[in-house]
């Protein structure tokens, strides 16, 4: 039997793809969201369109969502039962905790799934766009922090983690860490 070192065990329960978060057949999908839960532009406005307006509805009694914390939602018309919402934080110059804040992000929402025994999960690259997070620290950060919270979570309860690209440029930042992580 090969065992293989924990960061390579865990890296085969990630996978990068290219595509659209809201057609994705996974238990939960995370969105981007902003600290008011109640939609926007990007990966959180997609969303909201696709869920309809009952998402809205249900965000509207979760009283917001402080950055670096996760909430947690029915799906409603998306494919994904469950949407995880995480508020990234607003990139500053990198002097205001943001690699700290994009980490509990991603941390927070693997909890989240977690609790609630979802066991497939996908991602965007939060902060990334509209926040201006730069592509390869938070790439760095999205890969290290799933990987080191997926230890803790046997794969009967987080099967699959994808980390959803919708971008050329993402996805190619994203597989060049998925090849020498
Ligand atoms: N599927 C997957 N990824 C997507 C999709 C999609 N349908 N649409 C965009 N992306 P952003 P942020 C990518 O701006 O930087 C909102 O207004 C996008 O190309 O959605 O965390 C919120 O309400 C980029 O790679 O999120 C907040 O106010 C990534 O998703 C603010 O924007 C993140 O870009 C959050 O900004």
């Amino acid at each position: 039997m090969i065992v293989l070192p924990f960061n390579r065990r865990e890296k085969n329960r990630i996978q990068v793809v290219k595509g659209d978060l809201t057609k994705m057949k996974v238990e939960a999908i995370v969105n981007a969201a902003n600290p008011s839960l109640l939609g926007g532009s990007g990966v959180d406005g997609a969303i909201h369109r696709a869920a309809g307006e009952e998402l809205l509805r249900e965000c509207q009694t979760l009283g917001g969502c402080k950055t670096g914390q996760a909430k947690i939602t029915k799906g409603y018309l998306l494919p994904a039962k469950y949407v995880i919402h995480t508020v990234g934080p607003i990139w500053q110059g990198g002097q205001n905790n943001e690699a700290e804040l994009l980490e509990v992000c991603y941390a927070n929402s693997i909890k989240l799934a977690a609790e609630n025994n979802i066991k497939t999960l996908a991602f965007p690259a939060i902060s990334t766009g509209a926040y201006g997070y730069p592509l390869k620290e938070a790439t760095a950060i999205a890969f290290k922090t799933i990987t080191n919270r997926l230890f803790f979570y046997p794969d009967d309860i987080l099967q699959k983690v994808y980390l959803v690209c919708f971008d050329r440029l993402t996805y190619q930042c994203y597989l060049d860490f998925w090849k020498y992580y």
